[in-house]
This record gives C-alpha cells, structure tokens and sequence, in this order.
C-alpha cells in the first residue's frame, strides 16, 4: 500500500439520514478552510463503480443473494480505493467518502444476515485494511428514515422494514465496537445542526494531526460516543434528503 498521509473520513448512516447532504456541505466546509478535498462515493465515482451502483439498485434486479450483494459491493471498493482513495491519501488529501465498508457491515452483515464476523475479515482484507481515520454515522430511526425517503424507492430501499431495523442496529453495535473511530449523531436533528456536529467534529480530529490507529475489530465493545442525542438537543422536524447526482461526486 502506498504511503498514507492524508486523511480519511466516510459518511454512513440509514435510508432518510441526510448523509449526503451533509457529505456535501463537509467537502464545501473544508475546501472554504483551505483544505485540499477528494470527494467520492461508495459504490461509484470509478466507471466501474457507476456500472455495479446500476446493478446493485436497479428496483428490476430481483433474487440477488445478501453474499451476491456484498461482494459485488466489495469489489466496487476495491476499485474506488486502488483508483481513487488511495492515489489521493498518498498524495496527503482529505478524502471524504459517502459510505465505505462499514455499509456492508450494515446492510449484508446485519441486515442481511450474513456472518458478521466473516464478513469483517473478507470485507477489510479485500481493501488491504485500509479503514477509515474518522467515521460519522447519522442515526435516524428506521420509521423517521423512511418517510423522508418518500415513495420512489431503489431495490434496496425495497426490502422489508426488519432489514432496516436490524441494519440500523448493526450500525450501532459497529459503533460500540469502534468509538474512537465512529461517532454517532443524532440526525434528527435539524439540518444545520447536524452539519454543526458535523464539522466540529471534523475540524477537531484534523487538528490533532494524526492518524489514528486502527483497531482490533475483536476488542471489547464500549459505549458509542452519541452527539446531540435527546440529551444534547432538541430534535427538529423532519428534514428534505435530497438525492445525490453522479456529478456531486468524484471531484477530485
Ligand atoms: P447511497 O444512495 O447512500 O449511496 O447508497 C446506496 C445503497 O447501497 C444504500 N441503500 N439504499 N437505498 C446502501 C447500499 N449499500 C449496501 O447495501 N452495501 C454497501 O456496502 C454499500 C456501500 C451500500
């Protein structure tokens, strides 16, 4: 692997988590302070990548296995970190990227009921153990996730609400894991307020100026580290998710 200077953050989260969005106004945050930015997407933002999203959320593709599904979203990864990822770190960029391996975990894993811990090993193995440096994930229950989806829904959106259920709940118990690493915000909270959390965590960990370690996945879980829960917050109405385009992505 090449050397690895920059630093490497990934947005996770449900359906209805405004990750995206919230992606976006990250890479803008931190090129207005100066910072040198990749921005991907996962799966996409490599031409592969953009072929196996097709497939992948295609509402016509019908009876494709969870193992199906997560290797085909494992191999899409490969490329976007041997393409893109990787060449940028190298080069000491920023990379903020809109899911990563943890959504495997998330959504095969847990939702889909495969061996978690098999999955951990094959999924970080594939990306030469690359893991990201800071992870965001925006929680959002299930319920609240899918009214701001609203009724166009991809194939993956489709499954039933159980898989969403337990994917959230994957999402959690991978943050209990790794609290250094992920931290969790509440994001129904309202928009700008996310974004707050967002970049403050962001601009905190950066100014550390270091990269964390990376952890064994079979260390004691710990509490997640929860920002702006019911606690820290108010939560806000529901907030607009506006889709993504392929063009928001791979501005590198
Ligand atoms: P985005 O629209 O957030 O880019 O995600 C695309 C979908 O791919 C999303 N589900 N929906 N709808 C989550 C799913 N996904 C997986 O199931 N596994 C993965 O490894 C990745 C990266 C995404």
């Amino acid at each position: 692997m090449s050397e690895k200077r920059g630093f490497f953050i990934t947005l996770e989260g449900p359906e209805g988590s405004g990750k995206s969005s919230q992606a976006r106004q990250l890479v803008q945050a931190l090129r207005r302070a100066g910072r040198r930015v990749t921005f991907v997407r996962d799966p996409g933002s490599t031409a592969l990548g953009r072929r196996l999203r097709r497939v992948l959320l295609h509402a016509d593709v019908r009876g494709m296995t969870p193992l199906t599904e997560a290797l085909l979203f494992i191999a899409g990864r490969v490329q976007l970190v041997e393409e893109l990822i990787k060449p940028a770190l190298a080069k000491g960029r920023i990379v903020v990227c809109d899911r990563f391996h943890d959504s495997t975990m998330a959504y095969q894993g847990h939702g889909g009921e495969l061996d978690v811990a098999w999955l951990q090993v094959v999924g970080r193995r594939a990306i030469g153990g690359l893991m990201p440096d800071l992870t965001l994930l925006l929680d959002v229950p299930t319920e609240a996730g899918f009214r701001r989806v609203g009724r166009h829904r991809d194939r993956m959106e489709r499954k039933a609400q159980a898989f969403h259920r337990r994917l959230r709940r994957g999402y959690l118990a991978l943050a209990r894991r790794e609290p250094r690493r992920i931290i969790v915000i509440d994001a129904t909270q309202p928009k700008t307020r996310v974004a707050q959390h967002v970049q403050q965590i962001v601009f905190k960990r950066l100014r550390m100026g270091r990269v964390l370690p990376l952890r064994d996945p079979t260390v004691r879980p710990r509490p997640p580290t929860i920002v702006g829960g019911p606690a820290g917050g108010r939560r806000g109405p529901p907030l607009r998710v506006t889709r993504p385009t392929e063009k928001s992505y791979g501005m590198v």
